[in-house]
């Protein structure tokens, strides 16, 4: 068994809605640049989907929004050529090591975890096992590659966190020093929490309520501009510092977002802005954001008219997965036991 650990990249997201702008600067920009520096597997996550909203009514829906989510990947320049690109329920071996892990796992530890706890909100008893055990098949799914680095948004950091517990106990329980590496988070650029357009304390996600609350990366021109038009802001000027920008919680989201849009540092976004009037800025910010994202709508919208393509990158994706993950699931029977 190898205990060295090459670099390897693993990330995913949910298909369980059309994804946004948070979504895409907080993780899929920065998955493509991955791409340069070592070898990546991208996952559309899809049995994760189903821990909210599942049965009747949902099959289809969940199928679309596979489909979407992995013409989003590449529109956005995840290359299936370079990079192995799948859906989750396609290799069995995520579903094989979350029960293990489930059994390594603590239940005090997940009794930590915020997302679960503003999921839930107050239907708690009616929530899914699914759902709280959501972090532990997000740990198989990094582990049974054993994938070294994990680029994600910073809400998923507590999540990661975890992840890598996980991985140290399975190691001590089962005296294997080194068997699985403990995941690093990349963390990276200037937008790593995207929040909301309608409520700036508030993450930008794609199961909120109101379509004004996020830019979906399908909008075309005309809805995204109506969405930044629309966008809470407050009512005084922009600010010409970074402390200008404290207790103001829309403007800096605005702020972080175009610097992020612009790849630029913030305090270049700040100090052009300094002093205008959130409609100046507001209309360099949705010819900025057209620019940048209708590019990626409109690849999408070439890749979905061919869905038996996408079938069958998601296929073979899949296949190459399953051979990384299958020596890698037989060594943790091993380990565990299991005779066979
Ligand atoms: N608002 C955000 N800002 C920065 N990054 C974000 N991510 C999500 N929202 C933001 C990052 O996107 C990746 C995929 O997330 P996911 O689809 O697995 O689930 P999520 O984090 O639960 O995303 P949503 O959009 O908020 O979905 P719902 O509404 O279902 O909860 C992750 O890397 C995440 O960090």
């Amino acid at each position: 068994m190898t205990t060295t650990h090459p670099n390897l990249v693993f990330s995913g997201m949910q298909p369980t809605n059309t994804l946004h702008l948070g979504n895409y600067l907080g993780a899929l920009r920065n998955w493509v640049k991955m791409q340069d520096q070592m070898p990546c597997i991208y996952c559309v996550v899809d049995m994760h989907a189903i821990t909210q909203d599942s049965g009747y009514g949902h099959a289809k829906d969940l199928s679309q929004s596979t489909r979407e989510v992995t013409a989003a990947y590449i529109a956005s320049g995840v290359d299936p050529a370079r990079s192995i690109l799948f859906n989750q329920s396609q290799v069995a071996a995520h579903a094989e090591l979350a029960w293990v892990l489930n059994c390594v796992g603590r239940l005090g530890w997940l009794d930590r975890m915020t997302q679960f706890k503003e999921k839930s909100g107050k239907h708690k008893e009616r929530s899914s096992v699914g759902l709280y055990t959501y972090p532990v098949l997000m740990a198989a799914d990094i582990l049974v590659y054993k994938a070294t680095h994990v680029p994600v948004g910073e809400d998923q950091r507590q999540h990661l966190e975890l992840a890598r517990d996980i991985a140290q106990k399975f190691n001590n329980d089962f005296d294997a020093p080194d068997f699985f590496p403990l995941p690093e988070p990349v963390i990276m650029g200037t937008a790593t929490r995207v929040m909301s357009l309608r409520d700036g304390t508030k993450k930008m996600s794609k199961t909120d309520e109101s379509d004004y609350s996020r830019i979906n990366l399908t909008d075309d021109a005309d809805a995204i501009a109506q969405k930044i038009k629309k966008a809470k802001t407050d009512p005084n000027p922009l600010p010409d510092s970074e402390k200008g920008l404290e207790g103001r919680p829309e403007a800096e989201n605005l702020i972080n977002i175009f610097a992020a849009l612009a790849e630029e540092p913030r305090e270049k976004t700040i100090a052009h802005f300094a002093g205008q009037t959130f409609s100046v800025f507001k209309n360099e910010f949705a010819e900025l954001a057209v620019e940048k994202l209708t590019p990626i709508a409109a690849e999408m919208r070439r890749l979905l008219a061919d869905k038996a393509e996408i079938d069958r990158i998601l296929k073979a994706g899949a296949e190459k997965a399953h051979a990384i993950a299958a020596p890698i699931m037989a060594d943790v029977k091993k380990l565990v036991g299991f005779v066979g």
